[in-house]
């Protein structure tokens, strides 16, 4: 039992942080906290990404340390599963079970639970690679999970600064690269190199249209983005790097970046901007995307996850159809309750496609786009991707076109398969993807904005003693509440005075806080609306 002692005898000079009697817990966004509190969780981390590479038959697992849009003192992990997915729902009990021993045997014995638990095979070999967001922080955590990794005897590769997309790639690709049709290089260049080439392919039938300046949080997205660029064909696209200083730590996601601009709607300050010029915002891991731009006096117009998954479903929808594959492929979207109604009632009415709902969570919208042929899923925050079943994935290399104007929508939607990152949300990819869509439709920010109207809609944020009281009924996508008893019905009650109100109420998974959200179709309606829910629940 060489593992096990190693890991007791490393627990040493990792031992858990003192939290106050307040346990760590892999939730929604994996681990994350201030970093100070984190180096003795990614040595644990490190041990269970070993667990789960043995149990997989020695496929490597991804491990990402970033805390995404959080401030710059704060840091994070998450896993990644062989196909680029995130972590097994399942394994998070055992990723918090781990990090929780308060001593070597502990830590010892939770090892040896886990591993009788899932029957591991210690005799193969484990295998993880990961990477970490531009944080100074990421530095001591390397050297904790390294340690963990090593007492296990685990071989790993270190990836260096990567957005948390591009490690999703990596794993991705290592894992398919004795298959058939390897997912790309197993490299950060082989990311840019697939991209590139993907995007130039959706560019041939377009018309360019001009730059694009993109605020990239002062984080791991700057550096990046400047990469991809390089390999970008110049006269297709030209891209304007934004907020690009990695050098100075505190200004991370300061006032800038997608959850920024998102949550506060307004434009980061202090940048240089021409109405009606096109803009995005890139947060701190480069996982999602937020499209902005102003009108005549600096009035802020935002085109938010919503808009991107509008703007995608409508543009794949119509060339699945040019390509005279409607009748073999079926496209959907997938949205949370936080969709705006309007954006709803334009897929399902204006485009005509099937729309799904689930709870909030990317975990949960990738699985069910994981269900249709195609699935475009984006969560308003502008974390989102699109995903080709094999089955579409082989509808569309079989189809032969019948004419060329079919033959030019076939090509369009190859290249499509191989820009849209598979593995999860990916601002560098969703950004090529919306700048393809607008080349293709010739629309400006303007038109984009014009092809619906949101309805005026309000998100509080409410802390409550328990948030855990307030449970939503399954089946309902955390539209309705079964606890506390008779709340729903006084919600009802609520709604029913405001012209096409909606409100819904839900803890939220990522604070201690409880979220009111709603819409109707008057700024004032929507306003007294959600403060009388706010009181009700306060
Ligand atoms: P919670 O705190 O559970 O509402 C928030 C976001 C989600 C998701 C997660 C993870 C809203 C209303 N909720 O979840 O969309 O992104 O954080 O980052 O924006
Ligand atoms: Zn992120």
């Amino acid at each position: 039992a060489p593992i096990e002692k190693a890991i007791e005898k490393a627990y040493h000079d990792w031992p858990r942080a003192d939290t106050k009697g307040k346990p760590f817990q892999y939730g929604t966004a994996g681990f994350r906290m201030r970093a100070d509190l984190l180096p003795s969780v990614l040595f644990t981390v490190g041990i269970l990404a070993s667990l789960r590479s043995r149990k997989l038959n020695s496929n490597t697992i991804g491990v990402m340390i970033t805390a995404s849009h959080n401030p710059a003192e704060d840091n994070g992990v998450k896993l990644v599963d062989p196909m680029g997915e995130m972590l097994d729902q399942d394994w998070e009990y055992w990723a918090t079970g781990l990090s929780n021993q308060s001593d070597g045997e502990l830590l010892r014995n939770s090892y040896m639970h886990t591993a009788n638990k899932f029957n591991v095979d210690e005799a193969k070999e484990a295998r993880v690679i990961f990477a970490r967001d531009t944080r100074p922080s990421g530095d001591i955590l390397v050297k904790a999970l390294i340690a963990g990794l090593e007492a296990t005897g685990t071989k790993y590769i270190d990836f260096g600064i990567a957005t948390t997309p591009q490690l999703h790639y990596l794993v991705r690709a290592t894992n398919t690269q004795n298959q058939a049709q390897p997912y790309g290089e197993v490299s950060i260049e082989g990311y840019y190199k697939k991209m590139s080439k993907a995007f130039a392919q959706a560019m041939i039938y377009s018309t360019p249209r001009g730059s694009i300046s993109v605020d990239c949080a002062n984080g791991v997205g700057a550096p990046k983005l400047k990469e991809l660029v390089k390999y970008l064909p110049s006269d297709k696209l030209r891209i304007n790097v934004i907020n690009d200083n990695i050098d100075d730590p505190e200004i991370l996601n300061k006032q800038c970046g997608a959850d920024f601009v998102k949550t506060s709607q307004v434009a980061p300050p202090n940048l240089n901007i021409k109405a009606y010029d096109r803009w995005a915002s890139l947060d701190g891991d480069a996982d999602r995307i937020i499209y902005w731009f102003q009108s005549e006096g600096g009035i802020f117009r935002m085109l938010d996850g919503d808009r991107i998954a509008t703007l995608a479903a409508s543009f794949i929808g119509e060339l699945v159809k040019k390509s005279g594959l409607e009748e073999q492929i079926k496209l959907a979207v997938v949205q949370t309750a936080y969709a705006n109604g309007a954006a709803t009632k334009y897929v399902e009415r204006v485009l005509g496609l099937k729309v799904d709902f689930t709870p909030t969570g990317v975990k949960h919208l990738h699985h069910a786009a994981a269900r249709y042929d195609i699935g475009v899923y984006f969560e308003a925050n502008g974390h989102g991707t699109v995903l080709f079943s094999e089955r579409a994935l082989k509808q569309i290399s079989k189809h032969e076109p019948q004419s060329p104007a079919q033959l030019e929508a076939l090509d369009t939607l190859k290249a499509l398969t191989n820009l849209i990152n598979q593995t999860v949300g990916d601002a560098l990819s969703d950004l090529l993807l919306v700048e393809v869509v607008l080349a293709h439709k010739e629309w400006t920010v303007e038109d984009w904005l014009g092809t619906y109207t949101d309805m005026p809609n309000k998100l509080a944020k409410v802390y409550v003693n328990d948030r855990g009281n307030f449970r939503t009924i399954k089946g309902t996508a955390e539209r309705q509440l079964e606890s506390p008893p008779g709340m729903q019905d006084r919600l009802n009650d609520i709604m029913r005075k405001y012209k096409e109100g909606r409100c819904f109420v839900r803890a939220s998974g990522t604070e201690d806080a409880v979220r009111v959200y709603g819409e109707a179709s008057e700024v004032y309606d929507c306003e007294d609306m959600v403060g009388k829910v706010t009181e009700l629940i306060a």
